[in-house]
């Protein structure tokens, strides 16, 4: 799992009105309906919730440590979806403790292996990695107007992407999935919803929805994909080179946080 670097997030809480705004206009739905529709809640719930809801934010200094502003991007994105939230005074131990006496309901919190959030009260947990599948796949599924029946090409088998290939299914999408470790699609070899790609350069030129969960970086270049590709791509740092990125950019949602954290704020309730 890629770890940000503050760089990554650093101006993230004071552009998150925009980064809506740019969702907006890519999937023609704001967050809100996305992670509602990610994690299979009603928007009338996810409104109900933010009014009782608290929610606490625990900075982690083990191992590699805090990543500055990780704690602050994470509450922004919360707070901006209309849930009050707080970071913790205290970190790690301490700040769980202080989250649950100031009766936090839902408690996030990251080391360098997990990312979750805990339901305190009903005794649950969401991953990041799940619920940023979910999150992208409701992304691409808007921008496609509905995947069901159609091709999309995955990229990258590991936590995202198998989360991501069980919501496509979901979906009744036609899943194809690439990964450079082959015995990572092993797992998928009788599945008659999965097709397993061998040729990434095909693949790329072949399918027009494609969702990008490698760490890979600057690997898909603009010749590389299909003339319409729309492309979701929770994958840190970004497979596209900054060419495919900018000749696609209304096609493509990407982004370190945001999506990831709102849709583990939905299927968390
Ligand atoms: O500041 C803190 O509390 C740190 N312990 C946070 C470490 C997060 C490490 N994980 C990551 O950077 C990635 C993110 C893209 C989300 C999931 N893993």
């Amino acid at each position: 799992m890629t770890r940000l670097t503050t760089s990554d997030i650093h101006n993230l809480g004071s552009e998150i009105a925009n980064y809506n705004s740019d969702l907006i206009k890519k999937t023609g739905s704001d967050m809100r309906t996305l992670v509602c529709f990610a994690s299979g809640i009603s928007a009338e719930r996810f409104a109900e919730a933010s009014r009782d809801y608290a929610v606490a934010v625990v900075p982690i200094t083990s191992g590699q440590g805090l990543i500055g502003s990780f704690a602050e991007s994470v509450q922004s994105i919360i707070e901006f979806l209309g849930y009050t939230s707080f970071v913790t005074e205290h970190t790690d131990v301490a700040g769980i403790a202080e989250a649950v006496e100031r009766k936090a309901h839902l408690i996030f919190m990251a080391d360098d292996d997990r990312f979750i959030v805990f339901n305190v009260g009903q005794g649950f947990y969401v991953d990041n990695a799940q619920a940023t599948a979910r999150g992208y796949v409701a992304a691409l599924a808007h921008m496609a107007q509905g995947l069901s029946g159609e091709d999309v090409l995955v990229l990258g088998a590991g936590p995202v992407g198998q989360g991501a290939i069980s919501f496509l299914k979901e979906l009744g999408a036609q899943v194809k999935v690439f990964d450079i470790k082959q015995e990572k699609l092993a797992r998928y070899q009788n599945d008659s919803q999965v097709f397993t790609e061998l040729s990434l350069a095909e693949a790329l030129r072949k399918y027009k929805y494609i969702l990008d969960a490698t760490p890979a970086t600057d690997f898909i270049g603009f010749n590389d994909l299909h003339p319409e590709a729309v492309v979701a791509a929770p994958g840190i740092p970004l497979g596209l080179t900054a060419e495919a990125f900018a000749r696609n950019k209304d096609r493509i949602v990407h982004d370190p946080l945001q999506l990831g954290v709102a849709t583990m704020l939905a299927m968390a309730l």
